[in-house]
């Protein structure tokens, strides 16, 4: 069981995704919870004030310290001690490494930020961490925060069904092979014969060079860090005969 704390501005972003298929499931099973808390409900003051205007000037605006900061302490204070996390494009970037390592947590609690940014001292004094979900522009964090929940709760064992119990899903080292189904003609582009022959032999070797070299054509790092070895440099080494030849 993890238990993941969700501080965001925007609670209701979270609802849909929440109730969807695997983590609906995982929730209702036991094996997660997610709380959500909106930070503006530990705002002081009659508007509840959470962001102001940067000092020093500038665009946008600037997250309070503290209304974060109390809901922060709140949430801590409320179950077993845990890093807080703050989701922000300056952290580390989250690869599939760093969610096994999560999913190990009995505890994640996540703070979203928002495009203009969180008040430094608040990173200083309540953050133990910064993660990003890579390098490209979001409005704020909970898109970030999604991303990591679904990730993580992937990791739980019991959470995917006997679906996918490849279960806590290995780090992928390669891009799969094309996938087919029904029917076997579609718009007059026909399925590999390899794959109606019931040759599993067959079907499993050219699986695994189609996704050789479709790992070599868009992840040529993948392969560089991981590279061909046993069958798969046979394969290879097969293949590159075979076009001399032709
Ligand atoms: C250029 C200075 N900032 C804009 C005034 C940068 C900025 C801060 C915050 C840009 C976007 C955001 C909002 N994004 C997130 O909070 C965020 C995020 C992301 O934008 N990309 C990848 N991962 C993440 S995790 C949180």
């Amino acid at each position: 069981m993890i238990r993941f704390d969700l501080l965001t501005l925007f609670p209701e972003m979270f609802a849909s995704a929440l109730d969807e298929s695997i983590l609906k499931r995982a929730q209702a099973a036991g094996l997660i919870e997610v709380r959500l808390f909106d930070f503006r409900d530990f705002a002081e003051g009659r508007h509840r004030q959470v962001d102001d205007v940067p000092y020093g000037g500038g665009d946008g605006m600037v997250l309070k310290p503290e209304p974060l900061a109390a809901a922060i302490r709140a949430v801590r204070q409320n179950g077993p001690e845990a890093p807080v996390t703050l989701l922000t494009p300056q952290g580390r970037r989250l690869d599939q490494e760093w969610v096994r390592e999560l999913a190990q947590r009995p505890r994640l609690i996540l703070v979203c930020g928002r495009y203009a940014g969180v008040d430094e001292r608040v990173r200083e004094h309540y953050v133990d961490e910064e993660l990003s979900i890579g390098d490209y522009v979001l409005s704020g964090g909970e898109a970030a925060a999604l991303v990591v929940l679904d990730a993580v709760a992937r990791q739980v064992p019991g959470v995917l069904g006997n679906e996918d119990s490849a279960g806590a899903d290995s780090f992928p080292r390669r891009l799969e092979a094309p996938q087919y189904t029904r029917p076997a003609e579609f718009e007059g582009h026909a399925v590999p014969e390899v794959l109606l022959s019931g040759h599993h032999e067959q079907i499993r070797r050219w699986r695994l060079l189609e996704s050789l070299r479709r790992t070599q054509e868009r992840r040529p790092d993948l392969l560089e860090r991981y590279p061909a070895a046993g069958e798969e440099a046979e394969l290879l080494e097969a293949k590159a005969k075979e076009r001399k030849r032709s």
